[in-house]
């Protein structure tokens, strides 16, 4: 009966997505979340646990939870993976000393079993700055051609105007309705 209701809810599109916004502290995260939801830049402080909010697509909604990217509070994402379709990976495109560390903690996630059939979009953030990274550096970087065991999609982003957001989101869309 969970399973006809589930999957009458998939026709009607009113099925709820996890998603997960994870990423180093002052990549960005909760000013993408606040930007994607009233298209204002909101005033931000680090976050300590966790912002939920829905977001709905053309019928398709997404359950972001945002969580807090210091590093001691890193080892709490894996509570928040169970039932997760899609992980945000963002990243301060200007901060090139941490991505070594981004880069870890991007392939340690991807092998957690927890997180074995959600997808990834990275969101290059920051790219209103001069001398940010640009995507394709990071991709190489971060050796993303390699990820070959579910999709991914890396974009380009500025959370204070919102450029690069809806397509993000949009990429989100198309594979929540693909499966
Ligand atoms: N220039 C620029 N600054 C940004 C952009 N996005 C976010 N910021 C700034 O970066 C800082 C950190 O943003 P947050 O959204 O709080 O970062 P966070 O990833 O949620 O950080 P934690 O909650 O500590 O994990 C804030 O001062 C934002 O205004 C962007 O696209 N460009
Ligand atoms: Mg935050």
């Amino acid at each position: 009966m969970g399973q006809l209701i589930a999957k009458l809810m998939g026709i009607f599109g009113n099925q709820e997505h996890k998603v997960i916004i994870v990423g180093l502290d002052n990549a960005g995260k909760t000013t993408i979340l606040y930007q994607l939801l009233t298209n204002e830049v909101v005033h931000t402080c680090p976050t300590m646990g966790s912002n939920v909010e829905e977001i709905v697509l053309q019928k398709t909604h997404f359950l972001m939870w945002d969580i807090g990217g210091q590093e001691a509070l890193r080892s709490t994402w894996n509570t928040y993976y169970s039932n997760t379709e899609f992980i945000i990976l963002v990243i301060d495109s200007t901060d090139r000393d941490r991505l070594l560390t981004t880069r870890e903690e991007l392939y340690k996630m991807l092998a957690h079993e927890a997180l074995r059939d959600a997808s990834v979009l990275i969101f290059a953030n920051k790219q209103d700055v001069k001398d940010s990274m640009s995507t394709v550096e990071i991709s190489r970087f971060l050796t993303l051609s390699a990820i070959k065991d579910r999709p991914w999609h890396i974009q380009g982003c500025c959370a204070l105007t919102g450029e690069g957001l809806p397509a993000g989101l949009q990429w989100m869309q198309s594979r929540a309705t693909a499966n």
